[in-house]
């Protein structure tokens, strides 16, 4: 209440109750918007597992799926792009708000959310009339309608907005609390909108400059390479605008969640910054096989993309030791006592420790994938979407699933649904993942593709070409059809929750962690503070990188006109 809160004391306006629930339905309408869209990406994640597997479903979608490929490019926009920034959009501008107790700009929320959804209309139009089955990458010479670009381009402004619902809400807090650092989830998500905000130049710039006048008709022909170096400039970060949501609630709640306390505040703040500094200069690791990008640079990239593995470590090692806390707490004995001793029975818990076990996999791959001259080995086989499903199909999905069993009956006072069925739903998830992850691993190392429709293939032919993975294949079919089946226990659990029984107890509080070591006093602290000195540092080491790049592409223009091939 407004009595207890110490910022009325600093003058500071506290929000009010009916205020608050403003604030929880402008969350919950983010949450339900992503999940939704998520539900359709998954259904289609289905059919292209089974894909690998030898299966064509295809022939009985018409005329909803014209192709293979136009399920792939609403695979990759809803799952990738509109389910993770709906709900990370809502996520980093409540959570701050509730942890400084302050009241956002609820202006500034609505209007991300309005021209989100516009955006995702508009983009969702060009994919469902097959006028842009040009996958999430977007990569020209293919060409998709303005539909599409420009509805992308309004999702990614949108996104930017809450940056400044963040820094404004910090600065007033910091008016009243001078000399104070700010407080851990404030700084996470302030970081982690500043590293988007420098990331999204990128593919702002190739979607306002090359895209958009290109499909509008304005001009006839694009560059190919200039244009997939500037969605890589934003491709590579934007995996960290996924990863960085699901660590604040890994550091910041999860501990508490678990029973204990996080080992260190400065450390989590360290890795956040480590995260804004070397994620933007390393795109270009998704271009080794690209020409026209001397392998010079392509050296320097390789080195900085290991060390943005650094602040994963970090994380690796504070988390590790922090659920070892809350299990010897909670009784654990012995060198594994603690892990059995974890609240496995409560599914948010469960959902993000297994999120961080499947992450040592993705994690592992991704080191792998940076090394260059390994890269040729997996590049463009099934080892990288196998890959990417074990990180964001985890750390992003698996975690905010285990958010939202406590998240949801915070925003609506209704009790979660079948906690059982919950737990059912995350272990499933995770094992399907898990299988379809690795197995994808093995069928890649292999030289199955990826971005394949080889089920389309005459049997035998597939079995000519693939017959020697097929085991690997089946087993991906089989690790997608179990993933998928925790997604329909996951979506009856959400929606059972969102109309079912309304309870006093459910409004559960945000369990933000106590540490161990805190901030005060603290000089990594100090250091990490002034963000905006860091957010000048990272654009000039990110400008030092790219100009080399870009620098013989503007010498050397290529025009190229643009294909369909669907
Ligand atoms: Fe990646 C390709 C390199 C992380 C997503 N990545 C992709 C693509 C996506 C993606 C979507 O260098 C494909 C794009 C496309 O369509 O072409 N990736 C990395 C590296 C990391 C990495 C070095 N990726 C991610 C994350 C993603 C993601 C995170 C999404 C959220 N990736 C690459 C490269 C490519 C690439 C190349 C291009 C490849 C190509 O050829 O196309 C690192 O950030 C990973 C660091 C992570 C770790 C793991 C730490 C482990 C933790 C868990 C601890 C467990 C605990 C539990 C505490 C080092 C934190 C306790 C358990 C006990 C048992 C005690
Ligand atoms: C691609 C299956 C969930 C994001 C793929 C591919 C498969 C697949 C087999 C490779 C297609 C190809 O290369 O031809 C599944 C299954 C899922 C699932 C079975 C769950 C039941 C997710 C989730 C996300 C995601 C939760 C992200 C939040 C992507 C992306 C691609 C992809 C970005 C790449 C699309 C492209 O190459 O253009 N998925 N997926 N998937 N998936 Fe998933
Ligand atoms: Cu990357």
């Amino acid at each position: 209440s407004a009595v207890l809160n110490p910022n009325t004391a600093r003058g500071l306006a506290v929000p009010t109750a009916g205020e608050i629930a403003g604030e929880k339905k402008m969350l919950l309408a983010f949450w339900v918007t992503g999940f939704v869209a998520l539900a359709v990406g998954i259904a289609i994640g289905l059919l292209q597992s089974t894909n690998y597997a030898g299966i064509n479903l295809y022939p009985y979608l018409q005329p909803f799926l014209k192709s293979y490929y136009q399920g792939l490019t609403m695979h990759g926009v809803l799952n990738a792009y509109v389910f993770t920034f709906f709900t990370i959009s809502g996520w980093l501008m409540y959570l701050p708000a509730r942890e400084l107790k302050l009241k956002p700009n609820m202006g500034l929320a609505w209007f991300t959310y309005a021209l989100m959804l516009l955006g995702t209309l508009m983009a969702a139009y060009g994919m469902f009339d097959n006028s842009s089955s040009v996958l999430y990458t977007m990569y020209p010479p293919l060409k998709g309608s303005a539909w599409f670009y420009l509805g992308i381009t309004l999702v990614v402004v949108a996104s930017i907005v809450p940056l400044f619902v963040v820094l404004e809400m910090r600065s007033r807090w910091k008016r009243a609390n001078p000399g104070r650092p700010t407080p851990l989830v404030t700084y996470m998500s302030a970081t982690t909108l500043l590293m988007w905000l420098l990331a999204a130049l990128g593919a702002g710039t190739e979607a306002v400059f090359l895209l958009d006048p290109w499909s509008l008709g304005i001009v006839h022909t694009i560059d190919p390479l200039l244009a997939r170096t500037l969605f890589w400039w934003t491709g590579h970060p934007i995996v960290y605008f996924w990863l960085m949501p699901g660590y604040i609630s890994i550091y910041a709640l999860l501990p508490r969640q678990a029973g204990g306390k996080l080992v260190s505040d400065p450390l989590a703040r360290l890795a956040f910054l480590l995260l804004f500094v070397f994620s933007l200069p390393v795109g270009t690791h998704h271009q080794y096989t690209d020409p026209g990008i001397s392998p010079v640079m392509k050296g320097i990239v390789t080195a900085l993309t290991l060390s943005v593995a650094v602040p994963s470590l970090i994380t690796a090692f504070t988390i590790a030791l922090s659920l070892e806390y809350a299990g010897r707490r909670r009784g654990g004995k012995g060198l594994m006592g603690w892990w059995n001793a974890l609240p496995w029975k409560d599914p948010s818990v469960a959902a993000q420790v297994l999120a961080l076990v499947s992450f040592i996999f993705g994690g592992a791959g991704g080191i792998v994938n940076a090394s260059w001259q390994l890269d040729n080995v997996v590049h463009n086989t099934l080892w990288i979407p196998a890959h990417f499903h074990l990180t964001v199909g985890t750390m992003t999905t698996l975690v905010f699933m285990g958010v939202s069993f406590w998240l949801l009956p915070h925003l609506t006072g209704r009790r979660l649904y079948k906690p059982g069925l919950a737990l059912a739903g995350v272990w499933l998830w995770f094992l399907g993942l898990m299988t379809w992850g690795l197995a994808g691993h093995w069928a890649g190392l292999d030289g199955v593709p990826r971005r394949a429709w080889v089920s389309a293939l005459p049997h035998d032919q597939y079995m000519q070409l693939y017959g020697a993975v097929h085991p690997a294949l089946v087993i991906v079919g089989i690790g997608g059809a179990l993933a998928a089946l925790g997604a329909v226990l996951y979506y009856i659990v959400f929606f059972g929750t969102l109309f079912g029984q309304k309870d006093a107890k459910a409004m559960v509080e945000i369990p933000f962690t106590e540490f161990i070591a805190g901030s005060e006093g603290s000089l990594l602290t100090k250091v990490c503070e002034p963000l905006g000195l860091w957010t000048l540092i990272t654009f000039v080491i990110t400008l030092a990188v790219y100009i080399p790049v870009f620098w013989p592409m503007l010498m050397n223009p290529i025009h190229a006109p643009g294909f369909v091939l669907w």
